[in-house]
């Protein structure tokens, strides 16, 4: 019996092992066993060293998406793989489902022909700095400048598409391309804010070869002193302000929350969250219970950021093509960082993990990319005095406005983007990017505002360091399904009214003027260019009690829009961020407005040149909402050596969805008892 007892017990262990590598809910990202098996699977068909391989990217193949009222979604899973093999891209599907788990089978294995090419990887980016910085003509330039060699940091910048046709023979500078351009780190750790402008090496990156070279001029280097960001290295008197002792929540009781697999319960709320190479954060069947009617509400089947778009304003050499896709070019997955406790998160924060996969296609864990917390902050729900009843004393209710949280953070290069999905018991989800960390900014001769007398292309921050002006669109996807797949979108003006005989003392009004768009052309948004529009989504086979429609309302931030002209190449790649909302029908490979390939891409497969011209029908149909949001960045003093965070956002907020206030019967649970300081109403 013992050795069949002992058997038992590595089995039960093995399967245990398995088990939770295996993911449970089918829109779970890829596991490391599966990204494991994927690889294995690849590594037979195109065996390195004869094949030159890489893995750009890999991730869960969206499974199709339910038809059914349910979400109930099939357990058939499916890896997508992007590869470049002997220097062509390749699309490949791969089955992942139970029976051939160990052996995924190929679906399909596609060439793609087409312009632009897939996400950079680290390490092909990582080389091509490297091998810039032991570029003799290189190293020579950095001499000249009297720099050392030792303390240089070097930087892939992606290159864009200026016109250049794609020739069926490649000439030099043709090809999978990044410029790297250079700092020194001499003095601080914020190399940023000392560029070496002038000096540009071209790399192919297929080739890993130095294809181009330029010093083209030499420009003062800005000094480290005051540009070091760490708390040693700050040497300011705090003596006259008064120091902050410090916060922090605490939960004696825990968090509100828990967390099965990736499905997070909070208290009315249900949602899935998972991790992608590209887009970083992704929310999944996001539903609401509903205590009036006594049941689950769906409302967002999916929502990520679709792109990142960044263009800087300078057109010169060494800056006209720094226009960056943070999504498609190098990835907010890619370039997420694990969140420190405390530093990032608050501490009753709840992390968890993520996968990547290498450039040889290997998994990478993602330690700590995501936090989930609860947030309290001094914020009222709502609240009401009552003080007018004759003969009845002062009433007061208030409920606290405690909120989910789940957090991610991206740091692309200098700039760091917070991404904050926030829920309240009131049914909204707000969405937060908060941009923070180190400006791209620009070595110049100037050491004072009097001495410029040309176009600078931005302000200057501190001695011969200009903050070149940019703009960050972020575009995101929101696949919404109020109360079911089918909606419409509605948009709706508040119109300015006359009052056209004398029935009133009052000469105007204004009312609200709705349209259902048919078509995805009647859904473009220009925000900023009517009286505030209302932008609904909603379900036209629900209606409430009272006969509204039920719906979801789009509350944007701050209206921003490109002001590049229409012909610029930059424009052309990203002409989707001309409108701020655009529909689509639900499409499962329309995901990434900025298209498949994004480096160097033509802007010939995106959101608006491709998908939005097919004009498709979008009345009572499962469609998808597209907002861009952003800031121009004018930049300022402020901002240097650090800027202090920025944040923009906007809000999904129910709008006829419930029957009544649906945070009315909320209870205000104390954890225990608290001492308020020189308080001096009474408290029950
Ligand atoms: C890649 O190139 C090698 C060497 O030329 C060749 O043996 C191999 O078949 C090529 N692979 C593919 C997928 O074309
Ligand atoms: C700190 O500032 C003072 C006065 O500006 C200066 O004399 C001193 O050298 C500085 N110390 C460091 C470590 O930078
Ligand atoms: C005056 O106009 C309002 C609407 O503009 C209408 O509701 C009302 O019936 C009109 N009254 C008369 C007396 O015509
Ligand atoms: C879905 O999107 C893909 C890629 O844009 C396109 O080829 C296909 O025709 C679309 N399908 C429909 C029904 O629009
Ligand atoms: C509270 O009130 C007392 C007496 O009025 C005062 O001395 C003290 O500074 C106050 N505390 C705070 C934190 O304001
Ligand atoms: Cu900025």
């Amino acid at each position: 019996m013992a050795p069949l007892h002992f058997e038992a017990i590595f089995i039960f262990i093995f399967m245990i092992q398995i088990f939770s590598l295996i993911s449970t809910h089918p829109l779970d990202s890829l596991t490391p066993f599966e990204i494991n098996r994927v690889q294995t699977k690849i590594l037979q068909i195109y065996p390195p060293p004869t094949n030159t391989l890489s893995f750009h990217y890999m991730g869960l193949d969206d499974p199709p998406k339910p038809t059914n009222e349910k979400w109930m979604i099939t357990t058939t899973r499916t890896a997508y793989v992007v590869l470049r093999v002997n220097r062509t891209t390749h699309e490949i599907t791969l089955d992942l489902t139970k029976s051939s788990k160990n052996n995924p089978k190929i679906i399909t294995n596609k060439v793609y022909h087409g312009n632009g090419y897939p996400m950079l990887t680290s390490l092909e980016q990582n080389k091509a700095n490297k091998l810039a910085q032991g570029y003799g003509p290189f190293t020579r330039s950095i001499s000249k400048r009297g720099l050392k060699i030792d303390e240089i940091v070097c930087l892939g910048f992606s290159v864009g598409w200026y016109g250049e046709k794609k020739k069926k023979k490649k000439k030099k500078n043709e090809g999978r391309i990044v410029k790297v351009m250079c700092f020194t780190m001499d003095g601080t750790i914020n190399f940023y804010m000392r560029p070496i402008e002038g000096v540009t090496v071209t790399v192919d990156l297929d080739e890993m070869k130095v294809v181009g070279f330029k010093d083209r001029i030499v420009v003062r280097v800005p000094k480290g002193e005051g540009t070091d960001y760490r708390e040693t290295m700050q040497n300011r008197s705090s003596t006259h302000h008064l120091p902050t002792k410090g916060v922090i929540m605490t939960q004696p009781n825990g968090p509100s929350f828990n967390v099965d697999g990736h499905v997070v319960r909070w208290t009315n709320w249900e949602f899935h969250v998972s991790f992608d190479a590209r887009v970083g954060l992704i929310l999944s069947t996001a539903s609401i219970y509903d205590h009036e009617k006594g049941e689950r509400r769906h409302i967002l089947y999916r929502g990520f950021t679709s792109e990142v778009f960044v263009p800087y304003m300078d057109i010169t050499e060494e800056w006209y093509h720094r226009t960056y896709f943070d999504a498609g070019e190098y990835g907010l997955g890619v370039l997420s960082v694990p969140l420190q406790p405390k530093i990032d998160c608050p501490q009753n924060a709840v992390f968890m993990d993520g996968y990547l996969t290498s450039h040889d296609g290997n998994p990478i864990r993602m330690p700590n990319v995501f936090c989930i917390f609860e947030r309290y902050a001094g914020i009222i729900m709502w609240r009401h005095t009552e003080a007018s009843i004759p003969h009845r004393l002062i009433t007061e209710s208030s409920r606290p406005e405690l909120t989910l949280v789940v957090r991610m953070i991206s740091t692309i290069g200098n700039y760091d983007y917070i991404f904050d999905w926030e829920f309240f018991q009131s049914g909204s989800i707000k969405v937060k990017v908060g941009m923070t960390g180190l400006l791209e900014v620009k070595g110049t001769k100037y050491t004072h505002k009097d001495q410029i007398q040309e176009e600078i292309y931005g302000t200057l921050l501190a001695p011969n360091t200009i903050g070149t002006f940019h703009d960050h669109f972020i575009t995101f996807h929101l696949d919404l399904d109020v109360d079911g797949q089918d909606n419409s979108f509605i948009k709706s003006y508040l119109e300015m009214t006359a009052v056209k005989n004398k029935s009133s003392p009052r000469k105007s009004y204004w009312t609200v003027k709705s349209e259902t768009a048919k078509k995805e052309s009647d859904a473009r948004i220009h925000l900023g260019s009517k009286p505030t529009a209302e932008m609904l989504v909603v379900n036209p086979s629900k209606r409430t009690k009272v006969g509204n429609t039920v719906g979801y309302r789009l509350i944007p931030g701050p209206a921003v829009r490109p002001l590049l002209m229409e012909d610029d190449y930059p424009e052309i790649r990203a002409a989707y961020t001309k409108y701020n909302v655009l529909i689509t029908p639900y499409n499962k490979s329309e995901k990434w407005a900025s298209g498949l390939f994004t480096d160097q891409s033509h802007g010939d497969d995106t959101l608006l040149e491709t998908w939005t011209l097919r004009d498709r029908e979008i009345e009572n149909k499962d469609i998808v909402l597209w907002y861009t949001m952003g800031i121009h960045h004018v930049t300022y003093q402020e901002d240097f050596p650090l800027m202090p965070t920025v944040s923009t956002g906007f809000e999904l907020r129910p709008a006829n969805f419930f029957e009544t206030n649906p945070v009315l019967s909320l209870s205000i649970k104390s954890p225990n008892d608290i001492k308020w300081i020189n308080c001096s109403t009474t408290i029950k």
